[in-house]
């Protein structure tokens, strides 16, 4: 009866070993994405984000639905997350992992999506003073939709919201000392 306990994991290696090439596992899971989008119309979409030491958002997959990016970022072939586009009401999660060897105090990254009205430039003036809260500035919380909590290197965090019925650029950055001077910074386009 003990040689059962070794023949189990051969023949998961075997099957394992015998799935499809990648194009066949593609092709399974767009369908599956798709029956998921039927079967609940509450699927909520997530885009995987990336900050990274050069104070930017990247993406490592740029064919996820509904973004836009920009000029490569550093040496790994990333790309620079400009646009998420949404229609009014859908559901998103932003998934933003920060990739970074330097300690949470120098390099740590969030995702703050603001209001159409907001002033960008004051908002984030207002987080770089507000270190103890985490870079959110508590008297203009009024002019944020959603936020994540920070990332340090290596930490993954989570925001899912819903998108606004109004259209337009909705603004979103990340309000860490610097890094929307220096990039980190996009548009949702709600249309
Ligand atoms: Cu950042």
């Amino acid at each position: 009866m003990r040689y059962l306990t070794y023949i189990f994991p051969l023949v998961f290696l075997f099957f394992t070993a015998c799935g499809g090439g990648s194009d066949n596992q593609n092709q399974a899971q767009s369908s599956a994405d798709t029956q998921a989008t039927k079967s609940q119309s509450s699927d909520v979409r997530t885009i995987n984000i990336i900050g990274v030491d050069q104070m930017k958002y990247v993406v490592e997959d740029e064919n996820q639905q509904g973004i836009t990016t920009g000029a490569k970022v550093g040496n790994d072939g990333m790309l620079k997350l400009e646009t998420i586009s949404a229609d009014p009401g859908d559901k998103i999660r932003i998934q933003l992992t920060t990739q970074s060897q330097l300690p949470a105090s120098a390099m740590a990254h969030n995702f703050i999506l603001l209001m159409l009205s907001a002033d960008v430039d004051a908002f984030n003036s207002a987080a770089i003073k507000a270190k103890d809260n985490n870079y959110i500035p508590s008297d203009m919380t009024d002019q944020i939709i959603a936020h994540t909590n920070l990332a340090a290197g290596g930490e993954t965090v989570e925001v899912t919201f819903t998108v606004p019925e109004k259209t337009g650029d909705y603004p979103f950055l990340c309000s860490f000392p610097g890094h929307y001077a220096a990039g980190m910074e996009g548009t949702l386009n709600v249309e």
